[in-house]
């Protein structure tokens, strides 16, 4: 599992960085007991070498983060293989500069927009969080991001808008797992306007302080904490509001297992194995599994999106 010297020297560095700003930021008291904010820098991506201006933001978890070769190394990105060593392999030379990102459907201000206005106004934030794949893994990473919701108001939605659905980039040219008819491509998301707007909920563009790398979604992917790992689409070049619920890539390929809403349920089984517990990847393969908690942890913030609604045939 470890290959450790396969990774380069300045990985290694951002996370070794990330760690020693997050401990001097603490012992400075930057850092309240619940990662509040306690200064505010303009969120700003500098040139060259792709490290980040960053704020301490809200909801991180204690959890200790997974390495960057964990993070960057073990992958789901189908468009680039189906393989968890593929999309590092493959998504290489992907281009991500300069990058569109087209908002459509119910809202004020349609539009392409490029990356760099995408972000320009909002203050980029060190999140920790845990990252949970259907597949019974798990990973704590420290993301970098800003809340969707600051996004989405930019465009002003109209009471129409009641979901929001996001797609990737589809270029078999550049991705070659998408010359293969694994999955419909290109891959979309979507979530209601609810959880598109709860503060937990980011757009992430970057890792340990550093920008995205490809096989995590540059430039641009989606984290929604609570869900299942498949909800946080990759390198998106759009976000429509629409009134209806929109179609999900893992729903269209197999409905059976894998619905709309995708909240971890440690208490309804996936149709082919046990959702109860998880492996935390980097862990050892010796290790027990550890018990997977409702919503991720994080149903003290997020349970009651779902009052009234049943879970079990909402999954
Ligand atoms: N476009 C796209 N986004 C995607 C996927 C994908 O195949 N294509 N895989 C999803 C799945 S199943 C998981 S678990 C996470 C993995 O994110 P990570 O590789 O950054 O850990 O990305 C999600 N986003
Ligand atoms: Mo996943």
């Amino acid at each position: 599992m470890k290959t450790q010297n396969k990774i380069p020297s300045w990985e290694i560095t951002s996370e070794t960085v990330y760690m020693n700003r997050r401990k001097f930021l603490r012992e400075a008291g930057l850092v309240t007991a619940g990662g509040v904010a306690a200064m505010a820098l303009p969120g700003q991506l500098m040139a060259g070498d792709g490290e980040l201006k960053t704020v301490p933001g809200p909801f991180s978890t204690d959890e200790a983060p997974n390495s960057w070769e964990d993070i960057t190394t073990y992958n789901n990105f189908y468009e680039f293989g189906t393989g968890k060593d593929d999309p590092h392999k493959n998504a290489r030379d992907f281009v991500t500069r300069p990058w569109s990102v087209r908002i459509s459907g119910e809202c004020d201000k349609p539009g392409d927009y490029d990356f760099e206005d995408i972000i320009a106004p909002h203050t980029l934030e060190d999140r920790v969080y845990r990252h949970r794949c259907v597949e019974a893994w798990s990973m704590v990473v420290p993301w970098v991001g800003f809340p969707l919701g600051d996004l989405l108001k930019r465009f002003g939605p109209n009471s129409d808008a009641k979901f929001v659905r996001f797609k990737t980039l589809k270029d078999p040219e550049q991705m070659p797992g998408q010359r293969r008819p694994v999955l419909q491509w290109p891959y979309v998301e979507g979530l209601t306007i609810a959880e598109a707007m709860h503060p937990l909920t980011l757009m992430v563009v970057g890792v340990y302080g550093k920008t995205l790398p490809n096989q995590n979604g540059a430039p641009l992917r989606l984290i929604t904490p609570w869900k299942y790992g498949f909800k946080g689409i990759k390198s998106i070049v759009e976000i429509e509001f629409t009134n209806r619920q929109p179609g999900t890539s893992w729903e269209i390929a197999n409905p059976r297992e894998y619905g709309f809403y995708a909240n971890v349920n440690p208490e309804v089984d996936h149709p082919r194995w046990s959702q109860a517990r998880e492996r935390r990847i980097g862990a050892g393969i010796f290790d027990e599994k550890q018990p997977t908690l409702m919503f991720n942890g994080y149903a003290e913030e997020v349970a009651e999106l779902y009052a009234g609604l049943d879970l079990r045939k909402n999954y």
